[in-house]
């Protein structure tokens, strides 16, 4: 398999199964702090943040839009989630809730996800 065809594999901007399909089946493990019967919240393998959680709808839309557009319950859902997460994780003094979309933003899977950052005092947004 390419190199490109192994990325493709993972994130799945081409339709194909991503890595979040196969945590939410249990395939793979991940570090799981909360689910519910339509989300799954794990912890980022790279925390950009002392607390750095992964929020996942169960079912894939490839970002946030198109969630938005098409089940927007479950957007609620998402951060409802997000927000049980920053509750359990002792987030009182603030949080951020990020969901990357497209190239520009670094987007590299697509399966949409919320990201919670909190636990320190956060940097300020882009560059
Ligand atoms: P992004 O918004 O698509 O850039 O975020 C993807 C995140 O998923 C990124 O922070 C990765 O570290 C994280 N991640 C993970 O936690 N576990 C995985 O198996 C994979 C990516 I693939």
């Amino acid at each position: 398999m390419s190199e490109r065809d192994a990325t493709e594999d993972t994130t799945a901007d081409n339709g194909s199964e991503t890595l979040f399909e196969r945590i939410i089946a249990r395939e793979i493990p991940a570090d799981i702090v909360y689910e519910t019967d339509t989300t799954i919240a794990f912890r980022d393998i790279k925390p950009q943040a002392a607390t750095h959680v992964l929020v996942v709808p169960k079912t894939r839309y490839r970002n946030v839009a198109e969630l938005a557009a098409a089940d927007p319950r479950l957007l609620a859902d998402v951060i409802a989630t997000a927000g049980k997460v920053a509750e359990l994780e002792g987030l009182g003094n603030g949080y951020r809730v990020v969901f990357n979309t497209g190239a520009d933003a670094g987007q590299t899977v697509f399966h949409v996800h919320a990201h919670l950052l909190g636990g320190e005092q956060l940097g300020p947004f882009g560059r």
